[in-house]
C-alpha cells in the first residue's frame, strides 16, 4: 500500500485553496515538527528527568509540569521559526505572544493553542494531547494583538489536535472534512491513516467527571440517570468512560461515537474549559466529522469571545446525543443545582 505522509497530503491540498499561496501548508507542518519533537519527549518522560512539577502556577491556577512547560516551547520555537504566525496565544501563557522578526513581517495568522492538555495524567503514563487553532490576523501589519485573537470559533481557518497516545496522531480540520496521520516511528513522518474522519449520529459512550455529579446542573444529572436506564431500542445503558485528557476522550468518542461533557459546576460556574484554544478547535473538528459542539444551549463557535482565557461550558460528541443533552438542559434550566 502507498503510503502518504503530512507533507505530501497538505501539499496535495492546497490546490482546496486557490488563492493561497502556500502559507497555511507551511504553517501546518510546522505544527507537524513540534508534534513529533513532543512526542519524543513524552515518550521518554519515564526516563528523564523531564517528569514532575516546576513549581511554578499558571495563569488558571494550576501545578505547572515540566513537559507542559517543554511542549509549550517547542511548539513556540517552531512556528516562529516558520515565520507564518505574527502571534501565539497559549494555554500557559498569560498574555499573547506577538512576534516581530524579519521572517514574520508578512505573517498572516495567529495560533492559539493548548501545548500539552490533560496535565493531570503526564505523570501517570496516560495520554495526553496538544490543541491547535488557526485564524487569519484581523490587524493589518506588524506584531499580532489581542484582536486578532478575539474572533468567533466560527472563523478559524484551520484546528485540530495531536494525541500522544499508544500511537502518536496528528487530526486536522481546514473546513474541508477531518484528517487523521498516524506517526509511523521508523520513518518520522506521519501518514494518512483516517481520511475523512466521520463521527457515528448517535453512540454509546458518555464522557464526564462524575466526581463532580453534586454539583452538575440539573439538565446534566438527569442526562447521566437517562444514559444509565434500559432501553433497548437505543441500546442503553450507555457505557462511562473518562480519561480525563480532552484530547484523548474527545478522540474516541469520534471514532466509536460518544458525547463529552464537561458542564458548569459549582467551583467552575462558567465550566472549566477553555474557548479559545481547546472547545473551539475541538466544536470545528467534531462539526467537521458530522457532530455537534455546543455551551449546552448554543453553538460553542457562536460564542463571542472578550477574554483570552475565557471557560465555558461543552457538550460535544454525536449529534444525537448532544441534542438529546441540550434537551434535558432546557428542560430542567430553572431547578438549581
Ligand atoms: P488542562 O488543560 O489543565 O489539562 O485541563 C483540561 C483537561 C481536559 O483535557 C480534560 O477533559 C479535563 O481537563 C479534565 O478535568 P477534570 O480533571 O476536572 O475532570
Ligand atoms: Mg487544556
Amino acid at each position: 500500500m502507498k503510503v502518504k505522509t503530512l507533507g505530501q497530503f497538505i501539499i496535495e491540498k492546497q490546490t482546496d485553496f486557490p488563492f493561497a499561496k502556500g502559507e497555511l501548508s507551511r504553517l501546518l507542518r510546522d505544527i507537524g515538527i513540534a508534534a513529533k519533537i513532543v512526542n519524543r519527549e513524552v515518550n521518554k518522560a519515564g526516563l528523564v528527568e523531564i517528569l514532575g512539577e516546576t513549581g511554578e502556577t499558571n495563569i488558571q491556577g494550576e501545578r505547572v509540569k515540566k513537559l507542559d512547560v517543554f511542549a509549550n516551547d517547542q511548539f513556540i520555537a517552531a512556528l516562529k521559526a516558520g515565520g507564518e504566525v505574527c502571534a501565539i496565544a497559549s494555554e500557559e501563557n498569560d498574555e499573547i505572544i506577538p512576534i516581530d522578526s524579519e521572517i514574520s513581517k508578512n505573517a498572516k495568522y495567529v495560533v492559539a493553542m493548548d501545548p500539552l492538555d490533560g496535565s493531570s495524567n503526564i505523570d501517570v503514563n496516560v495520554s495526553v494531547g496538544t490543541i491547535f487553532s488557526i485564524y487569519r490576523r484581523t490587524t493589518l501589519s506588524g506584531p499580532g494583538t489581542i484582536e486578532d485573537f478575539m474572533q468567533r470559533g466560527t472563523e478559524q481557518v484551520a484546528a485540530g489536535y495531536i494525541i500522544y497516545g499508544s500511537s502518536c496522531m496528528l487530526v486536522y480540520t481546514t473546513g474541508k472534512g477531518v484528517y487523521g496521520f498516524t506517526l509511523d516511528p521508523s520513518i518520522g513522518e506521519f501518514c494518512l491513516s483516517h481520511p475523512l474522519m466521520q463521527t457515528k449520529t448517535a453512540g454509546n459512550v458518555y464522557s464526564v467527571n462524575e466526581g463532580n455529579y453534586l454539583h452538575f446542573p440539573e439538565g446534566v444529572k438527569k442526562y447521566i440517570k437517562y444514559c444509565q436506564e434500559e432501553d433497548k431500542a437505543t441500546n442503553r445503558p450507555y457505557s462511562s468512560r473518562y480519561i480525563g485528557s480532552g484530547v484523548a476522550d474527545i478522540h474516541r468518542n469520534l471514532i466509536v461515537g460518544g458525547v463529552y461533557i464537561y458542564p458548569t459546576t459549582t467551583k467552575s460556574p462558567n465550566g472549566k474549559l477553555r474557548l479559545l484554544y481547546e472547545c473551539n478547535p475541538l466544536a470545528f473538528i467534531i462539526e467537521q466529522a458530522g457532530g455537534k459542539a455546543t455551551t449546552g444551549y448554543k453553538r460553542i463557535m457562536e460564542v463571542p469571545i472578550t477574554e483570552l482565557h475565557q471557560r465555558t461550558p461543552l457538550f460535544l460528541g454525536s449529534s444525537d446525543m448532544v441534542d438529546k443533552v441540550m434537551e434535558f438542559m432546557t428542560k430542567y434550566a430553572e431547578v438549581k443545582a
